[in-house]
């Protein structure tokens, strides 16, 4: 049966932020080819559409923790605190897995990005919900601690932001079209990648009530793939939108 193998937590937390940083100069200059920023439109081959892509993309980030919480032998009872931790991560990925594909307006998903896609969510599925099940030691009071109160809170903040984000952009487009518009509402108000910023602070507020390595790492590759995407947007919609709101910043709120 599986243990929990000593070095290997912090061995594959540091190649999630290498990773992490290997993205940010990739895609820092230049955006990432999927979604607005895919250049050539009419290109059908090499793109699966969207609600299959991210379907199989997310996917392995619900399915590898859940399967190792549940097939862990004998089951990990306490602390309560792993078994909380890991419900929410997979919580958030039943989502993004069983809920979003199904609804979603987006283009067709680039073969080649799913491809990598769906390596990264079996990675980090494994690393966050391996070190949770098997190697994660924390009080039995941790449920009380200010870290994982805190935490817990900005986890469900950015979750209701994201999904509330996700919800709005869907509303700008009727079933079948394809075209951009201007954000409106909610958190769009204040930033354009009002999505981005509800799925930093979730992850951001998963870290600190975990105050884990891996969760950290996480959060950090997080900000370092869709934190250039969102400014990637802003420029897109200034470019494209005369009308575009003025004061409106890339992604948090006033300053940025
Ligand atoms: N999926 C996370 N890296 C990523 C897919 C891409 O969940 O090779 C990371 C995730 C992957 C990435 C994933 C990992 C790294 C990869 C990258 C590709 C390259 C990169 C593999 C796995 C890589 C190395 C080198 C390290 C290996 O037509 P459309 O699609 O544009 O329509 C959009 C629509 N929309 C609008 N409609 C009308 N008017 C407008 N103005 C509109 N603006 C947008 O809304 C979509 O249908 C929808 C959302 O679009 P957008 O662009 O705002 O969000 P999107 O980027 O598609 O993300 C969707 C959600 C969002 O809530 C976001 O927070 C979350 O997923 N997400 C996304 C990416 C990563 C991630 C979360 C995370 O790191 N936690």
């Amino acid at each position: 049966s599986m243990h929990c193998l000593p070095g290997l937590v912090p061995a594959l937390s540091s190649l999630l932020g290498a990773l992490a940083l290997l993205q940010l100069s990739l895609y820092l200059r230049v955006p990432s080819r999927y979604g607005k920023h895919e250049e050539r439109l009419c290109r059908p081959r090499g793109r699966l559409p969207a609600r299959c892509a991210w379907f199989v993309q997310e996917l392995p980030s619900f399915l590898v923790p859940a399967l190792l919480l549940a097939l862990r032998s004998p089951p990990r009872l306490e602390p309560l605190g792993c078994r909380l931790l890991c419900c929410l991560f997979c919580w958030h990925y039943f989502y993004r897995t069983f809920i979003y594909p199904f609804f979603t307006r987006g283009r067709p998903f680039p073969l080649q990005l799913l491809f990598f896609g769906t390596l990264f969510c079996i990675y980090n599925g494994f690393l966050q919900g391996y070190y949770l099940i098997y190697c994660a030691e924390y009080p039995n009071d941790w449920c009380t601690d200010i870290r994982f109160t805190s935490g817990l809170l900005l986890f469900l903040l950015g979750m209701g932001i994201n999904i509330h984000s996700d919800l709005l952009l869907r509303q700008l487009r009727k079933p079948g079209e394809v075209t951009y518009k201007i954000p409106q509402g909610g958190l769009f108000t204040y930033v354009s990648g009002a999505n981005y910023f509800g799925e930093i602070v979730e992850w951001f507020g998963f870290a600190i009530a975990t105050w884990s390595l891996p969760a950290f790492a996480f959060a950090f590759f997080t900000l370092c793939c869709i934190g250039p995407r969102a400014y990637h947007h802003h420029r897109y919609y200034l470019k494209t939108f005369t009308d575009y709101p003025k004061s409106r910043k890339a992604l948090i709120p006033f300053v940025f």
